[in-house]
């Protein structure tokens, strides 16, 4: 059977169970507020379900999933203002969307074709981070630099658990401390880190724990409860704002899905235990909330549905009908005077493809 593990027993919830016992609501989110809530909830399932398709159909390259990951991605987005940065990792890669950004720019990136990159300043979304942990130095950094600039703008960090046994999370949390850096490092602890479990990541009873070895505040929270994330970041932005330095906000989810469209997990996963997720998954859960409010009923729900799922056909259309990308930009813009091996490869390049 699934397992509760005990350092789940504790977390921060603030949607109740199936009958509604312990449901809270969250100081000023109105109906409108939590109605876009589930919209971008919505919008982010769709826009992962479609490209578990579009992979399979040969449409987008390796793709990682981020199923039952939604409630904590839209939970940290609106607890944002427009002028905050946001870090996503590879499991965040559609997180953009939230900010305006076209879908067919994300599936462009899992094409990878240029059309898929972007300026972050246009979003205040960095590039997607694929090395683990190499983007937390570097929201340190910009953080730091809007408090010296005297901006009153955040930035939020989104890594995994695996992500917080990489030098660079530990060099990262020290700097956004010691310099008290408008920052929220939010952890997503998926439990898994590709095949290697929780158990085998770290000694630590929990992941919120190594914030005080950095002198900062953390939070621990379901992270299937978008409300419980948005409390918790938005807990965090405002200690940030107010020039108090960063958070560690840990929100414990569990890893559904495979880590990626590449990855067999049925050789280490537990079965028992995703189905059990599956059962309750963070869209449905946030769903149930809303009905017991008297928010959303079946028609609403369709029509979020069938907008989001418009979008991404439109987005996987705008991709494919891009030009090819040209090959040679792969060698374009690291050196003003390539060496000569780069010199020799792109010499190659062209002459098989001549
Ligand atoms: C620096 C670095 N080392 C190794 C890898 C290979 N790798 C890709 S995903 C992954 C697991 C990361 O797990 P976690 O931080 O928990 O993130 P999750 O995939 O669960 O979101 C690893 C080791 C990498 N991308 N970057
Ligand atoms: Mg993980």
């Amino acid at each position: 059977m699934a397992q509760v593990l005990p350092a789940e027993r504790d977390l921060r919830r603030v949607i109740g169970d199936a009958d509604g016992a312990g449901d809270r609501q969250v100081d000023g989110l109105g109906e409108q507020e939590l109605l876009e809530i589930y919209r971008s909830m919505v919008q982010l399932r769709t826009y992962d379900e479609r490209s578990v398709v579009y992979h399979k159909q040969g449409r987008i390259g390796t793709y990682a999933i981020f199923w039952n990951h939604e409630g904590m991605q839209a939970g940290a987005f609106h607890a944002l203002e427009d002028e905050d940065w946001i870090f996503p990792s590879y499991r965040e890669s559609a997180i953009g969307l939230l900010r305006g950004m076209p879908a067919s720019t994300v599936l462009s990136w899992w094409r990878g074709h240029p059309a898929g990159w972007w300026n972050p300043e246009d979003y205040r979304v960095a590039s997607i981070c694929v090395p683990i942990a190499t983007h937390v130095p570097h929201a340190a950094g910009l953080a730091w630099g809007l408090r010296l600039k005297g901006s009153d703008a955040a930035a939020v960090v989104l890594f995994g658990d695996g992500a917080t046994s990489e030098g660079a999370f530990h060099e990262g949390a020290n700097v956004a401390a010691v310099t008290k850096a408008p920052l929220v490092l939010l952890c997503n602890n998926n439990q898994w880190a590709i095949s290697t479990p929780l158990s085998e990541q770290t000694a630590a009873a929990r992941l919120a724990d190594k914030a005080v070895g950095y002198g900062m505040p953390a939070a621990r929270v379901d992270g299937h409860d978008v409300l419980a994330v948005y409390e918790a970041v938005r807990n965090a932005v405002a200690r940030a704002r107010a020039g108090d330095g960063p958070t560690f906000v840990e929100a414990v989810t569990y890893r559904s899905a495979p880590h990626a469209t590449a990855d067999d997990p049925g050789l280490y996963i537990d079965a028992d235990r995703v189905a059990a997720e599956e059962e309750r998954d963070c869209v449905s859960v946030y769903e149930d909330y809303l009905r017991r409010l008297g928010l959303l009923d079946d028609a609403a729900a369709e029509t979020v549905r069938n907008e989001a799922l418009a979008t991404m056909r439109a987005a996987i259309e705008t991709a494919e009908n891009e030009p090819p990308a040209d090959r040679e930009l792969v060698f374009s813009h690291a050196y003003a005077e390539p060496p000569p091996d780069l010199a020799r490869d792109l010499d190659e390049l062209r002459r098989v493809h001549a």
